[in-house]
């Protein structure tokens, strides 16, 4: 072959090679991903979510069936952690919301209780006999001012995605039975946040605040005399019945829980992506909370079964717990916003 055949061919030859690399042909080049590459890159390997509670909570069972969904409505994209028991707080459950503020942590599934001391507006669901049934909840989380008190998270640079359901709070203590306000005189009850300090000395009784994690030993060492939280979601998951003898039904206060997400997290979601998730939050409170209520008359048999005696009030016996606890609910009204308390007592009134 001649010198300028054999050039023409090398150059023909690099050509096609260069033709194959640029349109992909070449087979050795890693493929791109058509249209999704861009965004998702910016995906974590891991978002971190808090809760206060183990597990074997049924809140705890709802926070694991989210990070569930968020995997299966994401196609696995998404892969959230869940932290149980306050540990990414060091137990302190009262700051989770506040890292969450920060951005330290991604998402919570996490109690309004825990929440008021960051956005006191959450305080609403606290106050002492507001909520007479699980529907009257239902219609206020569903009303305008439920989504509003959820928008209102966006303040605090956080998104909050569904309500979940901590439950009604009921009292134990290792005394005696509680069935007036003068059987919680002198008894040291421990409670969490401001709000239930005020009820609890309004009833008389020595209020403590102390974090979730202390409860058990401080009731099994008599540093405290009793203490109040859902029987299905809380007491009984965590063997209370164990360290302690009496349990009244009042209904006195409700607990809802929040599934957030810190915002630049949030933002950092395409738009699809943050419908599978809104969707895995709503989904799996809605199964959360289902699975709370169908729990409790087991729960209040496996109690009496334990040897706990259970004490149910009537409205009667309930009003003068009621009337004693009216300054506070006054006093906290003011504090959350009495828009908001309004709106509250409205749906809850249109529910009856
Ligand atoms: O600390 C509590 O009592 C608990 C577990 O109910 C909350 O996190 C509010």
């Amino acid at each position: 072959m001649k010198k300028t055949a054999i050039i023409r061919l090398l150059a023909i030859s690099l050509l096609i090679a260069m033709v194959m690399v640029a349109t992909g042909c070449a087979g050795t080049q890693p493929q791109e991903p058509a249209d999704s590459g861009e965004e998702e890159t910016n995906l974590k390997a891991e978002y971190k979510l808090t809760m206060n509670v183990s597990n074997e909570t049924i809140w705890g069972q709802g926070g694991n069936k989210f990070a569930e969904l968020v995997k299966e409505y994401t196609d696995g994209k998404v892969n959230v952690k869940v932290y149980p028991n306050a540990m990414l707080t060091g137990g302190d459950q009262m700051r989770q919301a506040e890292m969450v503020q920060s951005g330290a942590i991604d998402f919570m599934v996490n109690s309004t209780i825990n929440i008021a001391p960051t956005i006191q507006e959450f305080d609403a669901f606290s106050l002492p006999f507001l909520f007479p049934t699980y529907e009257s909840v239902d219609a206020a989380t569903s009303s305008a001012a439920g989504e509003q008190l959820l928008a209102a998270m966006e303040e605090y640079n956080m998104v909050g995605l569904a309500y979940g359901e901590n439950g009604f709070r009921e009292v134990t203590n290792n005394k005696h039975a509680i069935k007036t306000p003068d059987d919680l005189k002198g008894l040291k009850m421990r409670v969490v946040t401001p709000i239930y300090i005020d009820i609890m000395r309004a009833l008389g009784a020595n209020a403590v605040s102390m974090n979730w994690g202390e409860v058990f030993t401080a009731l099994q060492q008599g540093t405290i005399d009793g203490q109040e939280n859902p029987i299905a979601g809380v007491i009984v998951p965590n063997k209370i019945y164990e360290v302690q003898k009496y349990l009244t039904n009042w209904h006195y206060s409700y607990d809802a829980l929040v599934v957030a997400a810190n915002k630049e997290v949030w933002d950092s979601f395409p738009a699809e992506i943050q419908d599978q998730i809104k969707k895995a939050a709503k989904d799996a409170m809605a199964w959360q909370i289902e699975l709370n209520r169908e729990s409790i008359s087991d729960g209040v048999q496996l109690l009496k079964d334990k040897g706990v005696e259970v004490t149910d009030l009537s409205e009667e016996e309930l009003a003068p717990f009621r009337e004693k606890t009216k300054p506070v609910y006054d006093k906290y009204a003011e504090k959350v916003g009495v828009d908001i308390v309004k709106a509250f007592e409205e749906a809850i009134e249109a529910a009856k």
